[in-house]
């Protein structure tokens, strides 16, 4: 996507954070909102567009081309620059915690003249903001916990911004004479759901160009330090690339050491000495004679060792070893495995693309299914009406006729609401083919109350899926506190599937939970929650997850063939 695209939506993004600061038109708001994400996923360069032209970007009505043409023409738009300088930069670094509203932001601003977060920390802790109206304990402990979540997260990044970034950076480096093999190591090839740095790995007889190609990148703002075994540079966005140049023949052992994780590679070190052997990132030697045995791949590695070769999503000492030994690891699920995708998004309700788009872009997929499930009008801000899903319904059903290899579904993502009820009544509900029901408001309620939530939306006969089932949002919202061995005995005995959604920030149920769920029975669900075609790249990091949490083909719904699928489906409802 193009960087000016990037530029555009940032500065419409922030036109909607003024204007919720001062005050503003909350439809307003929230259509700056909606155009942002428009222009960030619009395939075209906005560069080059004229009003016209930029009217036709999704969620773009006159008033905002109008204003992308004046970034077109003067890089930047007027009225950002008029609200900008009404309003104090310290709000604005306080508005970037993620648990503290911009209207209070300014009250804290105006009122305790704080303006950063550091000053705003002292001032919770001095019991000032307790003082202040609207405010309480209860909101200061909200507060503290947004600048801890901000601080865990600013030195690691979503998964998606480092693969980008190692997407492109092995890109380079793979044209450059010499190179011989080059890849991604480290937690990104196991998949974690943040990436402290980015390793990469290549191998070369020479070092010398391949260093000096990585240091000379455009995105390389800075170079930590260059060697002739590594070199790691910080990028302008502020993250460290690590570069290992091994003799081609070391390979197999140093990707294997260098992917990690660090426990794993301490029990796999442990059994060679237990052989007699000794493994390095040059090869796996006879510790008594010095003599190498292998090293050309990972296989052959692991082979010696008496082991199969292990996944990286699985190494993390977790038992992988073990499973190994026994011949027992899992046939992991994979993207080719899946066949449909059980919750999208369209401009029905916060999608930015059409019906007709998102189901082209699906079918473009190789779907055999897919559900188009927009949100239930619980969640007043979408304005959904029992109008719109039906209208929509007929719409589905006569889009289906275009495209006999892929069958449509038409369901909905309900919102579970503080007692785990939904919207709509059965009778309604009942026309649906798929229901998603999700958490999108009460994030903070006792892990009581939301283990009672949640076991009584499982047991809802016409919920099918629970959406992003603990509402994180990683580096922004920690997940809703529950008893989940609870949850998932609900969702095991009721035939309720658990969603593993597929968003970088999400990556909801977490792997963690989802292997423990795994021993309760549950199913899962690897859905994309697609706003728009481009979040359908997004499933590879929602299947590491998985992948991750152990899951198999069999434990995941839409990797079944439809007629199956429909029978899980159908079970809940005869259940009722
Ligand atoms: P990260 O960067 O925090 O997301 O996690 P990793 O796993 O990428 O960790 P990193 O970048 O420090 O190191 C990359 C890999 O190199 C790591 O997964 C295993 C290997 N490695 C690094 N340091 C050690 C070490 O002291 N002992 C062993 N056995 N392996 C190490
Ligand atoms: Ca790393
Ligand atoms: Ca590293
Ligand atoms: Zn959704």
């Amino acid at each position: 996507m193009a960087r000016t695209n990037e530029e555009a939506a940032e500065l419409v993004q922030e036109l909607a954070d003024l204007l919720s600061i001062t005050g503003g038109d909350a439809y307003r708001i929230r259509a700056y909102e909606k155009a942002a994400r428009a222009i960030v996923g619009y395939p075209e360069d906005i560069s080059g567009l004229d009003v016209a032209g930029l009217k036709k970007i999704p969620n773009v009505g006159e008033s905002i081309a109008r204003k992308l043409a004046d970034f077109n023409a003067s890089g930047t738009i007027r009225q950002v620059l008029e609200l900008r300088a009404q309003i104090p930069g310290g709000v604005r670094a306080l508005t970037a915690i993620p648990t503290l509203g911009p209207r209070k932001a300014l009250a804290v601003y105006r009122e305790l003249g704080v303006s950063s977060v550091p000053e705003l920390t002292e001032a919770i802790e001095e019991g000032r903001l307790r003082e202040l109206p609207g405010f309480g304990a209860r909101t200061e402990e909200n507060i503290l916990h947004g600048i801890r979540l901000m601080q865990r997260a600013g030195d690691r990044v979503l998964i998606d911004a480092a693969m980008e970034l190692a997407e492109d950076v092995v890109a380079a480096l793979s044209q450059v004479p010499g190179c011989l093999r080059c890849v991604y190591a480290g937690s990104l090839r196991r998949m974690r759901e943040t990436i402290g740095d980015v390793d990469v790995l290549a191998a070369a007889d020479d070092p010398g160009p391949l260093m000096a190609e990585l240091t000379a990148l455009p995105l390389v703002a800075d170079v930590i330090a260059q060697g002739d075994k590594k070199t790691s540079v910080r990028t302008t966005r502020g993250v460290q690339v690590d570069l290992r140049v091994v003799p081609p023949e070391s390979w197999g052992a140093a990707l294997q050491y260098f992917t990690g994780s660090k426990q794993h590679n301490v029990r796999i070190r442990e059994m060679a000495v237990h052989a007699g052997l000794k493994l390095s990132e040059y090869g796996l030697f006879d510790a008594a004679s010095g003599e190498l045995i292998v090293s050309a791949t990972e296989e052959e590695v692991y082979r010696r060792l008496g082991l199969p070769w292990i996944p990286p999503t699985l190494r993390e000492d977790t038992g992988e070893i073990q499973a190994a030994l026994d011949g027992a690891l899992p046939r992991l699920v994979t993207e080719d495995d899946l066949r449909g995708d059980l919750h999208s998004h369209t401009d029905l309700t916060d999608g930015t693309a059409s019906l007709e788009d998102m189901v082209a872009a699906a079918a473009a997929r190789g779907l055999e299914y897919y559900a188009i499930t927009d949100h239930a009008p619980n969640l007043y801000m979408q304005r959904m009406t029992d109008e719109k899903m039906l209208a929509q319904r007929a719409a589905v059903g006569a889009l289906q006729r275009r495209y006999p290899g892929m069958t449509l579904l038409h369901g909905a993502e309900l919102n579970i609401d503080p007692d785990g009820g939904v919207d709509w009544d059965a009778g309604f509900l009942a026309g649906l083919d798929v229901c998603v029901a999700s958490i999108h408001t009460h994030f903070t309620q006792t892990a009581e109350e939301t283990t009672r939530r949640l076991v009584r939306v499982c047991e809802n006969p016409h919920v099918h899926v629970i959406g992003h089932p603990t509402a994180r949002r990683l580096g922004r919202r920690a997940p809703v506190q529950a008893d989940w061995d609870e949850v998932f005995r609900a969702c095991a005995h009721t035939g309720t599937a658990l969603e593993v959604d597929c968003f970088p920030e999400r990556l909801d149920l977490p792997a963690d939970l989802i292997r423990r769920a795994l021993r309760f029975g549950v199913k899962f669900a690897v859905d994309s929650d697609a706003h728009s075609p481009g979040h359908f790249r997004n499933v590879r990091y929602g299947v590491g997850t998985a992948q991750r949490g152990w899951l198999t083909p069999d434990d995941v719904i839409n990797t079944w063939p439809l007629d199956r699928l429909r029978g899980f489906l159908a079970r809940k409802a005869s259940a009722a």
